[in-house]
Order: C-alpha cells, then sequence, then structure tokens
C-alpha cells in the first residue's frame, strides 16, 4: 500500500513543516499528486468526476499523514466516498518524524442482495483496518480491490442483467406518505428503487440540495445497491441539481422530471406526445450544460471558452426552434378538437368529466359506464390522454363521458401546460366527477390536493360530484359515512356496484328531468373521439 521509504519521507516533511502531506497513488504505485495541508486536514485536488461509474473505483488511494496519531476523520471518509478513492490510510508521525501506526479505510463489500429493502445503516460502510507500524500492515491493495469490484459486478448481473436504471430515492420531505408515492412514481416509470435515502429534517441545502454528510451516504449508498441515479422527492434548481452532480457523479432526478418520465411513456396519441416533448424541453432548456451540448469539460481553457459558448448557443436556439413549431403544431391540433368540442355543444350534449387522482380508478369508471377499453391499471399516470365516449339512447339523450389525466400534488405549473387537451375538456364539463379511493389513508389529501389543482386552473366554478370509489375495499358503513360526509356517491367501478346511484344523482345535479341513460354499461353507440 505505501513503501516504507515513503511512508518515512511524508513523515518526515511533515514533522518539519507541522502540516498534513498527502499522495495520490495510482494502482501502479507512480505518485499522481502531492497535497500539503495544515496540521489537520488536507483539501484534495480536483480529480475530476467519475460520472455514472457505478461500482467502479477511481483506481487512486489517499495516503497521508496525521500529527497526532488521530484516528481517521470525517473529512477522510467523505473523500473516500465522494472521490470514489481506492482506499485512505492515515500515518501517525511520531514526535522524531518516524511513522508510527498505521490506519485505513476503504469501502464495505455491498449487501449481499442488491434488492434488499434498505435498511443500509445496520451494514458499516466502510471497513477499517489498523497495524502498530508499515511493516506489520499486511493489505494487498490490488486484490483487496479487483475482489471489491468483482462484488459490485456480482450484484448487477444477480439484479437480473436487466438495462433497466437503478436508482436511489432520497427522501427530502418528512412526509413517509408523500415518500411512498415517490416510490410509486418511481416504480411507474420502469426504473428499479436499487435503494433510499431519507432525512428527516425538511431542509434543503442552497447549494448541493443534502449537506456534506448526506452526500457521503448517498454516494456510499448508490454505490453498494449500484444506483446510477438520485431521484429526488422535490425539484430542484437547475444550479443544485448540477452540484448535486458534481459531487455524487450521480444523475440528479427531480419530482418534474420523474413525473415527465412517465408521460412521455404513456402519451400514446399524437397530441399527447407532443405535449410531453413540449413539457421536456421547456424543463431542460435552463439545465442544458456545457456537457450536454457536446463539449466535454477538457475542452475548455484557452481556446475553449467561446467555441463552448457557442455550442452551448447552438444546442439552445436548436430547442428553442423546436419548442416553437411544437407550440405551433400543438395550437393546430388544438384548433380541431375545439371544432369538434362546439359541435358538440351545439348539439346541446351535455359533458361529464372524470377527474381526480392519479390511480383512483376514473379509466375503470369510465370503463364501467361505457362499456369502453380504456386501460386501467395499478399504475400511476396510466391514463395520460383524454378519451371520450359518447352514448346514445334513442329516447333519453345521450351524454357525453370523459377520462382525463390523473391528478398529483403538487403538480408543478410546467407540467400544468402538459395537460393542455385535458384543460379544454374540462373547460367544457357540465359536472365534473371527482374520483377519489375511499380506501386510501389519504384520500383527504389527495382530494385537497385535487381541488387545488382545479383552483389553479379555474375550474373551481363547476359542478362537481365526488365519487367514492373502491367501496368494496372498505365496511359498507364507511363508505356510506364518506359518501353522506363528501355529499356524493359511493360504489365499486370494477364491481360495477353502484352505478345507477351515480347517473340518478349525476342526472339531478344536471338539473334534467329526463334520464341521462337508461342502461348504463350497454351504450347503443359508441364513438371514439368524439
Ligand atoms: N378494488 C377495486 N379496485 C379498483 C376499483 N376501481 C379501480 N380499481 C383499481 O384501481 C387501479 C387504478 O385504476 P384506473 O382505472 O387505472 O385508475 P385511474 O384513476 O384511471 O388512474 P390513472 O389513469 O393512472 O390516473 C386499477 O388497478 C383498478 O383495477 C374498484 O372499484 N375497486
Ligand atoms: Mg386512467
Amino acid at each position: 500500500m505505501v513503501s516504507p521509504e515513503l511512508a518515512r519521507h511524508l513523515t518526515e516533511i511533515s514533522r518539519r513543516l507541522g502540516r498534513q502531506i498527502g499522495v495520490l497513488l495510482g494502482r501502479d504505485g507512480v505518485i499522481r499528486h502531492v497535497i500539503v495541508g495544515n496540521a489537520h486536514r488536507l483539501d484534495l485536488p480536483d480529480v475530476g468526476r467519475l460520472r455514472g461509474g457505478v461500482g467502479r473505483f477511481r483506481g487512486l488511494r489517499l495516503v497521508h499523514t496525521h500529527l497526532k496519531g488521530e484516528p481517521l476523520t470525517q473529512d477522510d471518509l467523505n473523500d473516500l466516498a465522494l472521490l470514489r478513492l481506492d482506499l485512505v490510510a492515515a500515518i501517525e508521525t511520531l514526535p522524531d518524524g518516524l511513522p508510527g501506526r498505521i490506519e485505513l479505510a476503504h469501502l464495505a463489500p455491498p449487501p449481499a442482495t442488491a434488492t434488499e429493502e434498505i435498511n443500509g445503516h445496520d451494514l458499516a460502510p466502510f471497513e477499517r483496518i489498523q497495524a502498530p507500524d508499515v511493516h506489520q500492515l499486511k493489505f494487498d491493495v490490488d486484490a483487496t480491490m479487483r475482489a471489491l469490484e468483482q462484488e459490485f459486478a456480482r450484484i448487477t448481473s444477480d439484479a437480473g442483467a436487466t438495462d433497466k436504471e437503478r436508482a436511489l430515492v432520497v427522501g427530502l420531505v418528512p412526509d413517509d406518505e408523500h415518500f411512498e408515492e415517490t416510490l410509486e412514481l418511481v416504480r411507474s416509470a420502469g426504473v428499479t428503487v436499487a435503494g433510499t435515502a431519507r432525512q428527516r429534517r425538511s431542509q434543503v441545502h442552497p447549494r448541493t440540495v443534502v449537506g456534506a454528510g448526506k452526500l457521503q451516504e448517498i454516494v456510499l449508498e448508490s454505490m453498494r445497491r449500484r444506483a446510477s441515479v438520485a431521484i429526488f422527492d422535490i425539484d430542484l434548481k437547475p444550479a443544485q441539481a448540477r452540484a448535486f452532480e458534481d459531487a455524487t457523479g450521480l444523475k440528479a432526478i427531480d419530482r418534474t422530471q420523474l413525473i415527465l418520465d412517465v408521460f412521455a411513456q404513456r402519451a400514446k396519441s399524437r397530441d399527447g406526445k407532443l405535449q410531453v416533448e413540449l413539457a421536456q424541453l421547456k424543463y431542460s432548456l435552463p439545465r442544458l450544460t456545457e456537457k450536454d451540448a457536446g463539449l466535454s469539460r477538457l475542452a475548455g481553457g484557452i481556446g475553449g471558452r467561446g467555441p463552448g459558448e457557442t455550442v452551448m448557443e447552438i444546442g439552445r436556439r436548436r430547442i428553442r426552434d423546436r419548442i416553437a413549431s411544437l407550440e405551433k403544431e400543438i395550437e393546430s391540433l388544438s384548433r380541431q378538437r375545439d371544432l369538434r368540442r362546439r359541435r358538440r355543444r351545439e348539439e346541446g350534449v351535455p359533458v361529464l368529466s372524470i377527474i381526480g387522482y392519479t390511480n383512483a380508478g376514473k379509466s375503470t369508471l369510465l370503463n364501467a359506464l361505457t362499456g369502453s377499453q380504456v386501460e386501467a391499471a395499478d399504475k400511476l399516470f396510466m391514463t395520460l390522454d383524454p378519451t371520450s365516449r359518447r352514448l346514445r339512447f334513442p329516447r333519453e339523450g345521450e351524454v357525453v363521458i370523459t377520462d382525463t389525466v390523473g391528478f398529483i400534488a403538487d403538480l408543478p405549473k410546467d407540467l400544468i401546460a402538459a395537460f393542455r387537451a385535458t384543460l379544454e375538456e374540462l373547460a367544457d364539463a357540465d359536472l365534473l366527477l371527482h374520483v377519489v379511493d375511499v380506501a386510501d389513508p389519504r384520500m383527504e389529501q389527495k382530494l385537497q390536493a385535487v381541488e387545488k389543482i382545479l383552483r389553479e386552473l379555474h375550474l373551481d366554478d363547476r359542478q362537481r360530484l365526488v365519487v367514492l370509489n373502491k367501496a368494496d375495499l372498505v365496511e359498507p358503513d364507511v363508505a356510506r359515512a364518506q359518501a353522506e360526509r363528501h355529499n356524493g356517491v359511493a360504489l365499486s367501478a370494477a364491481k360495477r356496484q353502484g352505478l345507477a346511484d351515480l347517473i340518478h344523482v349525476a342526472e339531478e345535479r344536471l338539473g334534467r328531468e329526463r334520464p341521462l341513460m337508461k342502461e348504463y354499461g350497454r351504450p347503443a353507440e359508441e364513438a371514439a373521439g368524439v
């Protein structure tokens, strides 16, 4: 790990200067950097970032002196973790300048299974080895690092060698339910939750999102869990995300980006795809970095600065052009929809729009009412594109029912724009059927979150009927009480129970004398894209 000669050299100089002296050694034993610190610590030079180098080590080890033979400090371990050093070693500097005790630390091997539920903190993240002096230290750097790297590699292949991204989910909001929802979103995005890290204080570090200690923990967890991405349960400022990425080498994804990613995977219609792309571009514009623009950081310095700017500007201009053309196209699609809706209005067909928190059972309700086949699943944001079904009953008149994208708490403004098609539908609705999952312990909060979004969209003047869905999952009393409380209707869309009640109450609310539908669920005619 270190030759006795080098060790002695370091301690001698250290004693003379009264400062810590360190060297960064490559695996070949060649000195890459020499660092002179003060009496208590050293600051390592910028050794560049090791991006996405999951489970890989830098191939550099820090060997340095401690003037009083103090044990490895938190700073030492921080350097080890954040810089992904092979190991960090401290050599005691004896009063006569000779090397004394030696202590080293390296990352502990990863847990046995990569997917094991995370309580990683019961496992010590570091392995520490001590020896009374350099001569008595039995430690084979090469063999140890090879074994460690193999251990980490094995974890990936154990994970089923999927090409799924593995994420460390970082919770900064103390609320457990909020964190659960973030995990749900991550799974809905098709990303594997490799591990989690939470912070109990709801404090966000202004520069790096989390403080130094948490950064270290996150890097360690990500290495041990082979995660290459950190997903946050809050939104990050562009500079924060960048600082976090620089400090940890992990890709940082915030809540908006996560939701956008789910949207992108769900969008099926042309409309939906264009809107999601637009939202993504608008999101990425202020976050564009030189690296994304195809300029490596090595190209900086003399002669590098000018072109760097230019490449970025080209990137920005391309994005802006694309945004403009997307907006134009979306606008024209919106006019077409407007025409269709105007026809509908002229015909005097009442519109019922199904709204509600994501996964409440909106699509299931539409399917139950109209016998259609909108995809419903236990996933967040299964539905993105609004679907309208027109039901025609020769004697009783007709009604249009629209299924819409689900809402979610703290929906960022940029994302609301992505719902444009949905919003237009809602603006037309005569009655909003607000579906809630009556079996959800968070029902009340979700109901409020949806109401809040409606206010933001200036749709709170619309008539609403609360539909307490999934009544089959709770005691009848509970469902009944909730229905009373919210002046709504309890039913089970999946079991097709209580649908007649819903129709009945909806009719009342719309103030129609004649029933809207005589037989729900068996439409006389059904037309997509009404
Ligand atoms: N037990 C029970 N499950 C239901 C009921 N209605 C819907 N579900 C289930 O709830 C899950 C979500 O249903 P969806 O209809 O996809 O919900 P959604 O509100 O359209 O969700 P998004 O489109 O993702 O926002 C599915 O697994 C449904 O099978 C119900 O009445 N009872
Ligand atoms: Mg749906």
